[in-house]
């Protein structure tokens, strides 16, 4: 389906020829206009980048989050039934559920899925000896495909998904996707999840333009990883980062410019660019609270409540699902 984040999870790497890497790689490369999946700015290098985006001062989203859950944790806890089960969609660190189990000790079982599992056998040893209480019964999946619930959740079953990843879902993906995350927790489920919002066009022109450079290292990192696994001979310095907010498609979008003409290998392939062509490389949709709440009605899940920081930057919604 989707180009998804996968959380902080790392892509499989690849081999050049027939890998999914290479073939989405081709397939983008050869479009107008051109475009990569964003999942595949996750190699560990990538997965390393991102984390240090979300400590720029400029990158108010995981901030203005984390706070949101502290604050309101307890509010969120009661939204959960007796016994219940957190199952978190592209788990990475677990950094955010820390704040949802600590509050909520009604939690009996947690299920991080995630596409890394060397890092959830990881995070779930650490888990286990800080909520002793607690069942950890990671998943390796995508977890944007179906997968399957280990063990006996009947009694309450939660999802989270945290950190407006859901923003780089095109909105009809959003849509999918939320109908999945249905399929998988059943009727009666609540689901948590982390929406940026629309703001000031500057705010969010500088969020993803941090003056340290590291979005603008994160997006190049998608060139050094094809050179490196897709035998390719993009020249770094004659690519730049471009990110803006399109106001009238409510979304920041992240490209790479071709400063010039030029012709770069691509796995066995001659890719062409104009001076100024862009490979599109991400799309990071804002919502307003009202708009994801229509968008999620029409998929069957209703409003529980929504907690904002005080800025309103970033809004976490709380939703259940009763229909099925
Ligand atoms: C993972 N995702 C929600 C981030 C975002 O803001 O869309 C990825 C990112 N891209 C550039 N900076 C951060």
């Amino acid at each position: 389906m989707v180009a998804l984040k996968q959380s902080a999870s790392k892509v499989v790497a690849c081999d050049a020829n027939g890998s999914p890497f290479a073939e989405d790689a081709l397939k983008g490369l050869n479009a107008t206009p051109k475009s990569i999946p964003p999942k595949y700015f996750y190699d560990d290098r990538g997965c390393a980048l991102f984390e240090s985006i979300t400590e720029q001062p400029e990158y108010y989203l995981t901030r203005s989050e984390v706070g949101i859950l502290h604050d309101n944790a307890d509010d969120i806890a009661k939204l959960f039934k007796p016994a219940s089960t957190l199952v978190e969609f592209g788990s990475g660190s677990s950094r955010k559920t820390r704040i949802l189990l600590a509050a909520a000790s009604h939690i009996t079982s947690y299920i991080p899925v995630d596409i890394c599992g060397a890092m959830l056998e990881q995070e779930a040893a650490g888990l286990r000896k800080e909520f002793p209480h607690l069942t950890v019964s990671p998943v390796t999946a995508d977890f944007s495909a179906p997968f399957d619930l280990p063990g006996d959740t009947h009694l309450g079953r939660a999802g989270f998904f945290p950190g407006s990843t859901i923003g780089n879902f095109e909105p009809h993906e959003a849509a999918a996707f939320l109908r999945h995350v249905a399929r998988v927790l059943g009727r009666g489920a609540v689901l948590v999840v982390g929406v940026d919002l629309v703001k000031d066009t500057q705010i969010l022109n500088a969020a993803y333009n941090d003056a340290a450079g590291v979005t603008e290292a994160f997006n190049i990192n998608l060139l050094v990883r094809m050179n490196r696994e897709l035998a390719a001979d993009f020249k770094l310095e004659s690519f730049e980062h471009h990110a803006f907010y399109n106001r009238e498609r409510q979304r920041v979008e992240m490209h790479l410019a071709s400063s010039k003409r030029q012709k770069v290998r691509v796995a066995g392939d001659t890719i062409d660019f104009r001076a100024g062509e862009t490979i599109h490389t991400e799309n990071s949709y804002k919502y307003s609270v009202d708009s994801f709440i229509a968008l999620a009605r029409g998929t069957g899940w209703q409003p529980l409540a929504n907690w904002t920081d005080p800025q309103r930057f970033f809004c976490v919604q709380a939703l259940t699902y009763q229909a099925g």
